[in-house]
């Protein structure tokens, strides 16, 4: 391929990162390619209002069939594609779940991992190529030390982190076996309106917001003592960006520096649709976890000094931008069931 325009791979990009990463990388004149999975129903939801046919000629937007778990379609995809830079954003990625299926999680966010490395690196032998792996905060678990920065030692606790652990050494190590430009982010828990919807901010941010609407009576929860570190999904798709913007690969936390409890986002959220949360949250043992990560604050200065990247949006801004876009959803849902109902 002759063209100069860069090419970016994503996997991962109906998630909630991939979808603030082909914007951000449109935005930017990349032409992006994304593997999709299969499934029955559409998948795309997050991506609709970036579609372009693919009739259309030159398509800025190009979705593939693939599956982490599938070898033989990643290597195909990444030799046609060609990309200049990869972004590995795929995983099975609730924490929650990988208890309830680690060989799986496994298969996808560690064996997945590498079967895309390898990949990388036969194409790197005549087409420089550049990737990006999703690492998490959740590496460091059980934390021996706060705040967490890149030189913390790890602890996993859940089969999805002992995964990523996997990924992030991998990764490292194609970097330094291989001369492969490859570099972890190790990215604290990030939100938007386009989180899943099982994950504890945007579970609280639809419940409060249905039971203000009436549509629902009840909200169930797990641990509300863990303390996260919660940052703005559109803010840190731009420090993966960078990272692949160096002249040389090294691994960044991405983090805001504050630490909140699930109870303090449970709060801010209910007096945000001017309600108290006592008689509506109960606990339900099903979301507590066989092991828990009690805290986590990331530290990072590497970022702001050799990225320039910070965050730009605070935790209070952050719940409210989720509460406002739920509420409207909410409203909208309210009144179909009234006009049903009439
Ligand atoms: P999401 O769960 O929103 O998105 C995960 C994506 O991975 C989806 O597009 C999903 O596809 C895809 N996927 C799942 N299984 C496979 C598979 N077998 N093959 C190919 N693709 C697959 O996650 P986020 O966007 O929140 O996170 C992006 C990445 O960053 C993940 O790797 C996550 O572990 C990591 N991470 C996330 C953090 C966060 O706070 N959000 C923090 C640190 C790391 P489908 O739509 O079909 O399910
Ligand atoms: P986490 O996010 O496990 O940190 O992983 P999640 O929102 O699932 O949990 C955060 C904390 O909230 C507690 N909690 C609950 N969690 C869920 N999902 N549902 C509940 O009802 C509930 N009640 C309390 C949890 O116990 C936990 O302590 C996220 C994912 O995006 C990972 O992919 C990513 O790597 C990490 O963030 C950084």
């Amino acid at each position: 391929m002759t063209d100069p325009t860069k090419r970016a791979l994503i996997t991962g990009i109906t998630g909630q990162d991939g979808s603030y990463l082909t914007e951000f990388l449109l935005e930017k004149g990349y032409e992006v390619h994304g593997i999709v999975r299969r499934s029955s129903t559409f998948s795309t939801e997050r991506l609709n209002h970036l579609y372009q046919d693919p009739h259309e000629t030159s398509p800025k937007l190009v979705l593939h069939y693939g599956d982490l778990t599938d070898g033989g379609s990643l290597s195909n995809l990444v030799h046609e594609i060609e990309p200049h830079e990869i972004y590995n954003l795929g995983a099975q990625s609730h924490v929650r779940v990988s208890f309830d299926q680690p060989l799986y999680t496994v298969d996808v966010d560690a064996l997945g991992t590498l079967r895309l490395l390898e990949a990388a690196r036969q194409l790197n032998r005549r087409h420089e190529v550049r990737i990006y792996q999703a690492s998490s905060s959740e590496m460091f678990g059980k934390v021996s030390e706060t705040p967490q920065n890149e030189n913390t030692r790890f602890h996993p606790r859940s089969p999805y982190a002992c995964a990523k652990v996997f990924s992030f050494h991998q990764t490292v190590n194609y970097r330094d076996a291989y001369g492969l430009y490859a570099c972890n982010g190790i990215l604290f828990n990030h939100e938007s309106p386009r989180r899943g919807e099982t994950f504890v901010t945007r579970k609280i941010t639809l419940g409060a917001t249905r039971i203000r609407e009436g549509l629902q009576n009840k909200l169930y929860l797990g641990n509300l003592d863990a303390k996260r570190d919660w940052g703005y999904a559109a803010d840190y798709v731009e420090a993966m960006w960078l990272m692949l913007q160096q002249d040389q690969p090294e691994d960044f936390v991405i983090a805001t520096g504050e630490t909140h409890s699930v109870q303090e986002f449970l709060d801010l959220t209910f007096e945000q649709v001017g309600l108290s949360p006592r008689p509506y949250v109960e606990i339900d043992p099903r979301y507590l976890r066989p092991a828990e990560v009690d805290l986590l604050l990331g530290d990072a200065t590497m970022a702001r000094e050799k990225l320039g990247w910070q965050p730009k949006t605070t935790f209070a801004e952050l719940v409210k931008i989720m509460v406002d876009a739920d509420w409207e959803r909410a409203r909208r849902e309210r009144i179909l069931a009234t006009v049903r109902a009439a």
